[in-house]
This record gives structure tokens, sequence and C-alpha cells, in this order.
């Protein structure tokens, strides 16, 4: 069933008031009162900050959609709540960089019906840029139509993510970054999978590629990929799960194929 909630752009006009809102917390937040807690282990962090944007957000997200469930990366996913529609959240994509300071992290909602993502929004509130997507309406910056780049991944500029608490991914985080010597122009690490995802369907960057993430991390910017003209699958070609985390690899169709056939001989293929 395609849940005709967010049919047009405009629709999307409520969901970013309650972003832009949400988004003071971040922006108003003095950076030495910004305590990061550990939670998964070392790097892996949790502040006040995140606990109370994603209670903003809950809030008048249940206020405005009372029908529509809502999964966050502070409040786990409860077995069965991927059912119907729901927000999948992020209520600070980029924690480690908001902790230091680092003007580098996003709110990143996604809605999903039926688990297939139909709408999505990204706001890099330090860039004041909102990024959205509908499925099969294109996706936008500010309003304005953005398309993936048309660079292989030869010679492309590369993005990829390596959260380094994930200490059993050593070897396979090697073997990405190796595979990215070999063939980008340079490289970059923003820390925020979300604002990765939009800059790969902005054009900005041409591949990116990261082993591990959660679905709340890369929910709403696969769409915006996808809606761009991108392709964001995991790194062996299938969907992006939603039901658990997974690897992402995203860009323009010729750095997506040519990567992806790359790396079917590594050791990361099926991550
Ligand atoms: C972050 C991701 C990033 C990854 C970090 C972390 P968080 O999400 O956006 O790409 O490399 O390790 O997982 O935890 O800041 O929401």
């Amino acid at each position: 069933m395609f849940d005709t909630r967010f049919e047009t752009l405009e629709s999307l006009e409520p969901l970013k008031k309650i972003v832009r809102e949400a988004a003071r917390i971040m922006l108003d937040a003095p950076v030495k009162a910004i305590e990061g807690h550990e939670k998964s282990g070392w790097g892996d962090f949790v502040t006040d900050q995140d606990v109370e944007v994603q209670e903003v957000l809950q809030r008048e997200l249940a206020n405005s959609y009372p029908d529509i469930g809502f999964i966050a990366e502070e409040a786990g996913m409860a077995d069965g709540s991927l059912d119907g529609a729901v927000f999948i959240v992020d209520p600070i994509d980029g924690t480690l960089n908001f902790v230091r300071g680092r003007k580098a992290s996003a709110i990143s909602i996604a809605y999903a019906v039926d688990r297939e993502v139909v709408a999505a929004l990204v706001y890099d509130p330090w860039m004041d840029e909102t990024y959205t997507a509908i499925k099969g309406l294109g996706a936008y910056v500010n309003g304005s139509p953005i398309r993936v780049s048309s660079w292989p991944f030869t010679g492309g500029l590369a993005t990829y993510g390596s959260a380094i608490y994930y200490k059993d991914l050593r070897e396979k985080n090697h073997e990405m970054l190796d595979l990215v010597w070999d063939h980008a122009v340079d490289f970059r690490r923003s820390g925020a999978a979300s604002l990765d995802l939009c800059h790969i369907a902005a054009g900005r960057s041409d591949v990116y590629c990261e082993l591990r993430l959660q679905p709340w991390d890369y929910a709403a910017g696969a769409l915006i990929v996808q809606e761009a003209g991108g392709f964001c699958t995991q790194v062996n070609g299938q969907p992006v799960k939603l039901h658990e985390g997974g690897s992402v690899l995203a860009g323009g169709a010729a750095a997506w194929r040519e990567f992806a056939d790359l790396a079917r001989h590594t050791s990361f293929y099926n991550v």
C-alpha cells in the first residue's frame, strides 16, 4: 500500500518545520557543555542533545502524525516496529563531530510504508541545507533539484566511513581503503553517513562506502541518492536493510557499478 500522506514536496513542509525546531537544540548548545557518553564501545557516543532532539521529534511527529510509528537511534528498534507507516530517525547523525564542535552533523528522517522508504528529509543545520526526496518525484536541496555525478570510481572523489569501534572490521576496512587508494583521485571521511549520502546525491562526491551502519544512518539518504538518479545498496548490490544494520555503497551509475564490480573480489563484498 502506498501511503498518500507525502505525495508532493509541499507535503513535507510540516516535517521541515519540526526538524528546524529540533535543530535549534544543536545550534544553541554551547560546545563546552556538550558531553558525549559512550554507548556500545569506545568512540560510539550519545549526548544529552541527541536525546533532547529525539524527544522533540517524537513529540512533534506524534502530534502531527499520530498514526505513524517512530523508530530512532536512541530508542532502538522493537520487533514489528517496521510494520505499516513509520518514521526512521537519527536525531543527530555525526554525534562525535557534534561532541567535538565539528560542524558536520544532521537530523535524518525517513518515512517508510510496509518496509519501503517513500519520503526522506535530511537537515544540515550548519549549512542550513534541507535535502528532500519523495519516491518518484526526484531529490532536492533547499527546493532545487539535485543529480548524482557521472564520474566513474576511477578518478572520482570517494567518501567512506569506518567506525573504529567495530574492531572486527579492521582488515575489511583496510581492504576497502586500498581499493579507494588505488582508484579514486582522493577521499574524504565526514563522520555523518546521512550527509555523505546527500553529497553523493548532489554530485559533490562520486562514490561512498561504509561497511557497517544502522538503518537510521542511511534510510533517508538512500532514497535521496536514488531519487537523484543514483544507486544506494549494500556493497553486494542487495537493497539496503531496514530491519537491521548493514553495509552501504552509493554513487552515480558509473562509480557505483565500477566499485561494486571491484569489491566482488574482496573479503568485504558480503560484509
Ligand atoms: C555515525 C555515522 C558515520 C559512522 C560513525 C557513526 P552516529 O552515526 O553517520 O557514518 O562512520 O561511526 O556511526 O552514531 O553519529 O549517528
